[in-house]
This record gives structure tokens, sequence and C-alpha cells, in this order.
């Protein structure tokens, strides 16, 4: 189905759910800002700019100050910002596969605009600009609307999934090259450049950095050094999404050389098939936080079938935080608009949140899954200096097996994270369909 058809079911349920939350929270309209550009400090080099995550929803134009106006039974204004301004290009609105599904006026400067807005009564706006929305007399305390469009945003349209598999192409083009230039013994530099050459963006049009590590640097988690001395890496750890229409992929794959350890190479393998198990057990009803709990037993496995840990059960491990100074990050989060999307810990529409659970801190996502709900599944191991030093000598010491894990240290560690939609029978894995 063409783009055109499945943004017009995209609005439809957007109008449908909006006009629902605006009900329960006595609201008339709403208005979405875009948000204005920032600044470096006395400067006048702008940070690049990115619309608020709720405009995105609803509309894929990009540039800074347009405001959407959203009111129960009619259809979308959006009121775009096209000055007159010969330093930079402004928003092109022709020929675009979305702009019947709004009422459009353009305006050329960010005052007439909001004096346009200051007509809508009982108004209700979100976005960035909130002394300029006050102004222009709209209500600001979005605190009870907000978990509502949030909770709608976890459920995903076909549009917004098909969004994010169009990302997911160009990503894994950028995947293949990364590949290629490590194996033919690049630099994280030289890596770097052929993804992005691969997957034909910029820098900034990247859903966020690319991490790119070599050897041991695959254990610093968000790694975005990009060396270019040290080539001919023995293992190679690429984190690197793609972003269309504002819609994100989040991709990690993890390779090894010849020349790395065998046994690296053995618990690279392991973990590629525990991370397709845990993928496939996503399903309706499934607690991610269970799935969590479940990584870790599988992780604490694995270490154990790769003789790291050693006289110790994989249930004592778990419990003694053994799995966890190998694993110390969550599972995986929503995926989306943001990449660590919006509502990932919501337990209802309203917002409430589930009763913290001490043990798994770092979860960002913790729901009852449901179909439309898309995540990443994003398993690791990691020979990390830092959380392995009290280890030595600490407690449980002789559950290590040191000498193998001072061979490991130097290949860093493994990832290999997915993007997995869950569907009313079980689950669609959207990476492995372009990048198997
Ligand atoms: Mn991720």
């Amino acid at each position: 189905m063409s783009l055109s058809v499945i943004f017009r079911q995209h609005i439809a349920l957007r109008q449908k759910s909006t006009e629902q939350a605006l009900r329960e929270c006595r609201f008339d309209a709403l208005v979405i800002g875009a948000g204005e550009l920032q600044y470096y400090a006395e400067d006048d080099a702008a940070v690049s700019h990115r619309s608020y995550h709720h405009f995105n929803h609803w509309c894929p134009l990009s540039g800074e100050n347009h405001l959407l106006v959203i009111r129960p039974g009619q259809k979308p204004e959006l009121c775009a910002y096209i000055p007159d301004d010969y330093w930079h290009e402004h928003a092109d609105l022709e020929d675009a596969f979305w702009l019947a599904e709004f009422n459009i006026t353009s305006f050329g400067n960010v005052e007439a605009l909001w004096q346009h807005i200051a007509k809508v009564r009982d108004g209700i706006y979100i976005g960035p600009d909130k002394a300029r929305a006050e102004a222009a007399g709209l209500k600001t305390d979005a605190a009870n609307l907000l978990p509502r469009l949030n909770w709608e945003r976890s459920f995903k349209s076909e549009y917004e999934v098909k969004c994010v598999e169009r990302a997911t192409r160009r990503a894994a083009t950028g995947h293949v090259a990364a590949r290629e230039a490590f194996f033919a013994g690049g630099s994280e530099l030289d890596i770097h450049h052929a993804y992005m050459r691969a997957i034909r963006q910029i820098d900034r049009q990247l859903p966020y950095e690319t991490i790119v590590c070599l050897n041991e640097k695959a254990a610093v988690l968000h790694y975005h050094k990009k060396r270019d001395k040290t080539r001919l890496g023995k293992t190679f750890l690429l984190d690197a999404g793609v972003r269309y229409k504002g819609y994100a992929c989040d991709i990690t794959r993890s390779y090894a050389a010849d020349a790395a350890p065998a046994e690296f190479r053995n618990l690279l393998g392991g973990m590629n098939k525990l991370q397709q198990n845990l993928c496939g057990l996503i399903k309706p009803g499934l607690s991610f936080e269970h799935l969590h709990a479940q990584a870790h037993l599988d992780i604490a496995a694995l270490l154990l079938d790769h003789g790291v840990l050693r006289s110790v059960s994989k249930e004592q491990a778990v419990e003694r935080g053994l799995s966890q100074v190998f694993f110390p990050h969550g599972l995986g989060h929503m995926l989306g608009i943001h990449v660590h999307d919006v509502a990932g810990k919501q337990v209802d529409r309203t917002g409430t949140l589930p009763t913290p659970q001490a043990k798994h801190k770092t979860l960002r996502a913790s729901r009852i899954l449901d179909a439309g709900n898309l995540l990443t599944v994003e398993p690791g191991v990691y020979f990390i200096d830092m959380l392995l030093k009290p280890q030595r000598s600490g407690e449980h010491a002789a559950c290590f097996n040191w000498p193998l894990i001072d061979t490991l240290m130097p290949c860093g560690g493994i990832r290999i994270e997915d993007n997995v939609l869950v569907t009313r029978s079980g689950q669609r894995n959207i990476t492995r369909a372009f990048l198997p």
C-alpha cells in the first residue's frame, strides 16, 4: 500500500485517540509545537534541530517553529513557518505524500504565527516553547494529557512500521559495508565512513551517533570516539541506525576476525543463538521485565558453558549479581521517534508507573507487551574492568575464571540488537528481515 494511504490511516488513528484524550482532560484543542532553534552560547550557530516528538508523530515536516492545531471533528491545521530568508533553505511543501491530511497555512514570521494561534480557545499546548504558548493564552500543564498521548505512541500504526522498515533497509546496507571495512582491516574512522557512505546520509540525520568499537573499546557501552590509528581489529562492535521520516531503527552487531581468541568466537556464536531465542519468546501478554530476567539466566548459562563462570549454578550466578557484572544494562527499550521511546514503563494510558523494582533499575521497558509495541532486544556480554575489578578480591572471586577473563578483556564485549514488533500471534523481527 502507498505511503499516502497508510499515512491517512495513521492520522485517523491519531485524531480518534487525541479526541478521546482531550475529552478526558477537558480541553477543546491541542496545539503541538515543532520547537524553536537553539543556539550555542553567544554564537550564531544553531544546534541541529529535531522536531518535538509529538509533532513528528502527527507530521513528518522538518524544520523549526511549525505548529499543529488539533480540534475534535476537524481536519488538523498545520501552521507552517516559511520565512523569507536568503541564508537558509526552508520547508518545501510541494508534492509530499502527507499534504492532503492537513489544512495548511504558511507564515513568514514567528510573531504572525503565534498571533494566529492566540485565537485558539481553551487549548492546551505541548512542545518546547511554553513561554510563547502562555503568552498566546494557551494552557501548558499537560501532566494528565501527555501520558495518554505517550501511551498511544507505543502502538505503532502501519505507517510507522513502514518508516522503521525503510530506516532498517538503509541501515542494513550500512552494517554490511561496515562489516566489510572491519574485515578489510579498517580503523574505527574508516568503518564509520563506510557506514555513512552506504546509508547515504550525513551525521546529523542519524538517530544517534554511531558506536564503532574495535577490540577493548567494545566494553565501553556508548563509545563515541573514532580512532584512526588502531587498525586490523580482532573484534568489532557496531551500534548504528538510520532515521526515516523521524523514525529510528537501532541495530547492533558484533564480529570476530580469525585472529580473535577461539573462546571469544565461541562466545559470540552462543550469544547470537541466545539473542534469537529471546526474540522468539516475544508475544502479547509477556512481561518485558520477565524477559529481561530470562536474559540474565540465559547469559549466566552461556558464561558457565564457556567456562567464564564456574562452581556456581546459573540461578546462583544471577542471585549473586554475577551475570550483572557482564550484562550491566537493560535487555531493551521501546523504539520509534525517540530511540529510547516514550511509555516504556507505563502500566496504563493514564500514566501509572509500576512499583520500582530495585533489581532491574537499568531497564527502560517493563511493560506487559501488546500487539503494536516495537522494542529492541539487545543482550550483551562485556569485559568491563571497572565492574570486574572489585570481583577479583570479592566474596565470589572463585566463581570467575580469571585467566580466561584476562584473555577475553582485549576483545571488549558482544552486543546483538534487533528491533522486534509485537504482533497478535507473536512477533516479527524487523531487523533480521533486512540483515539476517
Ligand atoms: Mn538500543
